[in-house]
């Protein structure tokens, strides 16, 4: 997708302009993928612009770093203001938040401890990340032929620069076969996620979604759609999914902050269910805009800029 270039981004603490937010070539992040990130939406509801699950993101962002002994050089609270600043400086009602945390300029060589640890924020325009009709209708997606990392090879609960190699590699192969997205199994041939984002599957009325354990990237949209689906009276069951267990759902859907809830409709070109977006999927989906567009929050999801 090309990017729309807004004013500014935040970088080690002051505003830059877009143009001049830049590294240098031998940064250690460009050789060895040393960076964690978030992407994270701001909705132009009702009441407000609005960020969704800020805390969670930023909890999530410090964890990644954790994973990989960076220290981030600003506390939480700094973070979150430094977020909704960089909303208000370029005067966006609704947008898309990409925080990102890498080892830059230092030294070279694989050990980054000798390198600061950077952070930079920049917001733009994000619409639907599957295309506009995908988010009503579904979309046509493939098993991967590339896995997700084994355990003890990647860490997937840190969301890292390095982790997204792999997602490449899914995402490219499937818009080479035709496919809008592919659906990795992990290590053990158990069913993963997207190349960016998590998975539901709906059978019997009961929805299933794959563990932290099965190589995923704990998804803060899965968590609040695990939330919602319970508060709707659904079960719900966090378990590893066979690969056939796909091909056999009612509903299947994925879960992402660009994705939001995004239907499939087929997978590896088996029909799943009707073929068009089910019942409970669009359930689900409405619960979740109803917060986002109406910001109709129980759950205190919402931060106002
Ligand atoms: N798995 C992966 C691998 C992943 O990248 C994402 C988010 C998710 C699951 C869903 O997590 P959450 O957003 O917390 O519900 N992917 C982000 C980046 C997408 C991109 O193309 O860049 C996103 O959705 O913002």
């Amino acid at each position: 997708m090309p990017i729309e270039k807004v004013d500014k981004i935040w970088m080690n603490g002051s505003f830059v302009n877009w143009d001049d937010a830049k590294i240098h070539v031998l940064s250690h992040v460009v050789h060895y993928g040393s960076s964690w990130f978030e992407g994270i939406r701001c909705y132009h509801t009702k009441k407000g612009s609005a960020v969704f699950r800020l805390d969670a993101h930023l909890k999530r962002l410090y964890d990644s770093a954790k994973i990989y002994r960076a220290q981030i050089p600003y506390t939480i609270e700094e973070l979150t203001e430094a977020v909704l600043e960089t909303i208000r400086v370029n005067n966006l009602k609704e947008c898309y938040i990409r925080p990102v945390v890498y080892r830059g300029y230092g030294e070279i060589g694989v050990n980054p401890l000798g390198c600061p640890v950077d952070v930079a924020i920049a917001v733009w325009r994000w619409g639907a990340y599957l295309g506009a009709e995908a988010l009503e209708n579904g979309i046509d997606v493939c098993t991967s032929s590339w896995h997700r990392p084994a355990p003890g090879t990647f860490p997937t609960m840190a969301k890292a620069g390095g982790n997204y190699l792999n997602s490449q590699l899914i995402k490219m192969e499937a818009l080479a076969n035709g496919y809008a997205e592919g659906i990795a199994l992990d290590a053990f041939g158990t069913v993963s996620e997207g190349s960016g984002e998590n998975i539901f599957v709906i059978r019997d009325g009961v929805l299933y979604t794959t563990p932290f354990a099965s190589a995923i990237l704990p998804g803060i949209t899965r968590s609040s759609v695990v939330t919602i689906a319970k508060e709707l009276g659904y079960s719900v069951i966090e378990t590893q999914i066979p690969r056939e267990m796909l091909y056999i759902a009612d509903e299947v859907f994925f879960t992402g902050t660009a994705a939001e809830l995004t239907p499939i409709r087929s997978i590896d070109k088996i029909v799943i269910g009707t073929g068009k977006a089910g019942m409970i999927t669009k359930a689900l989906q409405q619960a979740f805009f109803d917060i986002v567009h109406n910001a109709n929050d129980t759950h205190g999801w919402l931060t106002f800029v």
